[in-house]
């Protein structure tokens, strides 16, 4: 009779050095632990550096507020691929070291309560360490604190903007303040960019931005702020940034609000507070001897 592996009877396997559960906890033992020390180093290690893989997709913050939501996704992002690795790495590992080797049912593992508790606890401690510091950060980006260095109104409207200085007072315009005007956004036109309406803010100051509609919901988004806000008829909204960097770009309407919704764009300038000082001045002076029009 050959000595095959089907003709073998049933049963234990003999545990002879080098095979069975002994090996296999001597593979895991050496290089368990080397592999979870290289995960750890790795994302600490790219962690460290700020270019678009770390920053998982999200904008270049320009704002303080930006770069508290921006490391908030990045964290989010962390603590997803440590729970993706370590998910990974046991499936692999179960797969690896204990595979199908015979026909013999493997040793069945049932109402094992401390696993039963550590999987329903551990979800539990996930779920609050996420809801701590989104909560945390979202008390930190709408905070309002009472004395803004500058102030914004704007107006959405179908479709596009208004944005008023209510500090910087034109007395012979209509408005009575600093108004940027502009047109819709048109491709067709060359140039037409530059007649986009104005929004400019000094860095290092905080700007304090109260919203407004006057038909339909819009909201209003500049990508480098990693953040939103609707701008709803009735019902004000505010925000409040510091701006930390320069930047010159487009903003945008990022509520479908009707037919010209992907026109509604407006131009954004953050400049030293000096140069702000003096485009605000240039604006007073020329809004007054124009009467407003622009
Ligand atoms: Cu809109």
């Amino acid at each position: 009779m050959s000595l095959n592996r089907s003709a073998r009877p049933r049963g234990p396997e003999p545990r002879s050095a080098g095979s069975g559960r002994p090996r296999r906890a001597r593979l895991a033992r050496r290089w368990g632990p080397g592999a979870v020390i290289a995960a750890v180093v790795l994302l600490a290690t790219t962690g460290c550096q700020s270019n678009a893989f770390t920053r998982m997709g999200a904008p270049v913050p320009i704002t303080k507020q930006a770069k508290v939501i921006v490391t908030l996704w990045q964290g989010s992002w962390v603590a997803a691929w440590a729970v993706g690795i370590l998910v990974w790495g046991m499936i692999i590992w179960s797969v690896i070291f204990f595979r199908k080797r015979s026909d013999r049912v493997p040793y069945q593992v049932r109402y094992n309560l401390p696993i039963e508790i550590l999987y329903t606890v551990v979800p539990f401690i996930m779920v609050g360490v996420l809801f701590y510091f989104t909560a945390r950060d979202e008390n930190y980006v709408d905070a309002l604190p009472a004395h803004p260095d500058v102030v914004v109104n704007v107006t959405g409207f179908q479709w596009s903007w208004e944005f008023q200085y209510p500090q910087y007072k034109v007395p012979r315009s209509e408005y009575g303040e600093v108004t940027e005007l502009g047109q819709m956004w048109n491709g067709d036109i060359p140039g037409n960019e530059n007649q986009l309406p104005v929004l400019e803010v000094p860095i290092g100051e905080t700007v304090r931005f109260n919203l407004a509609s006057t038909d339909v919901i819009h909201s209003f988004w500049i990508v480098p702020f990693a953040f939103k806000r609707d701008v709803i008829p009735d019902h004000p909204n505010h925000f409040e940034v510091t701006p930390t960097s320069a930047y010159t770009g487009i903003g945008r309407c990022t509520e479908l609000c009707g037919l010209y919704h992907s026109r509604m764009l407006f131009q954004v300038k953050v400049v030293p507070a000096a140069q702000f000082r003096k485009w605000i001045a240039a604006q007073q002076a020329s809004q007054n001897s124009s009467g407003g029009v622009q």
